[in-house]
């Protein structure tokens, strides 16, 4: 019984201290899901050892994306990008695992496609900044705000 209580403490410190409990937050825009690229992308992350542990289709409200947005409020494509995000829905999904921040983003490839190599998301499936299939967060802290802006 201590062994137990001692091995379930020791698998919980284990995943909190070693960073495999970290989480992202990662969207699949309205373009992604109607060129139905849904499947290819969750396949791509369970393939590389990644856990699913939120997911749900939604039409995101404009209020939602301008605050999802809030840090690009100054730039000349803010209302457009909100206006294309709120026009079909989106898979909106929490990704958990060993620096999943970063990995994430580093599968998605560069925020403009024609700078992000084959083989990541970006790069194998969109040529347009404005249409780039999948937002993944970019820090720890912005997964942190955008998981729960997103899953209230
Ligand atoms: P990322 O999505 O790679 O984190 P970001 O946070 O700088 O990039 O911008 C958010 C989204 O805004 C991006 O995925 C697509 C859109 N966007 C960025 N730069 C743009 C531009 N120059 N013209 C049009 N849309 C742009
Ligand atoms: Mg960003």
């Amino acid at each position: 019984m201590i062994c137990l209580v001692l091995g379930i403490f020791a698998g919980l410190f284990q995943s909190a201290f070693s960073g495999a409990s970290e989480r992202t937050f990662v969207a699949i825009k309205p373009d992604g899901v109607q060129r139905h690229l849904v499947g290819e992308i969750i396949r791509r992350f369970e393939r590389k050892g990644l856990q699913l542990v939120g997911l749900k289709l939604l039409q995101a409200s404009e209020e939602l994306l301008k605050e999802h947005y809030i840090a690009l409020r100054d730039r000349p494509f803010y209302s457009r990008l909100v206006k294309y995000m709120s026009s079909g829905p989106v898979v909106a999904m929490v990704w958990q695992g060993l620096d999943v921040v970063k990995t994430v983003r580093t599968m998605i490839g560069e925020t403009n496609p024609a700078d992000s190599r084959p083989g990541t998301i970006r790069g194998d499936f969109c040529v347009e900044v404005s249409k780039n299939v999948i937002h993944g967060s970019d820090s720890v802290e912005s997964a942190r705000q955008e998981i729960s802006l997103w899953f209230r």
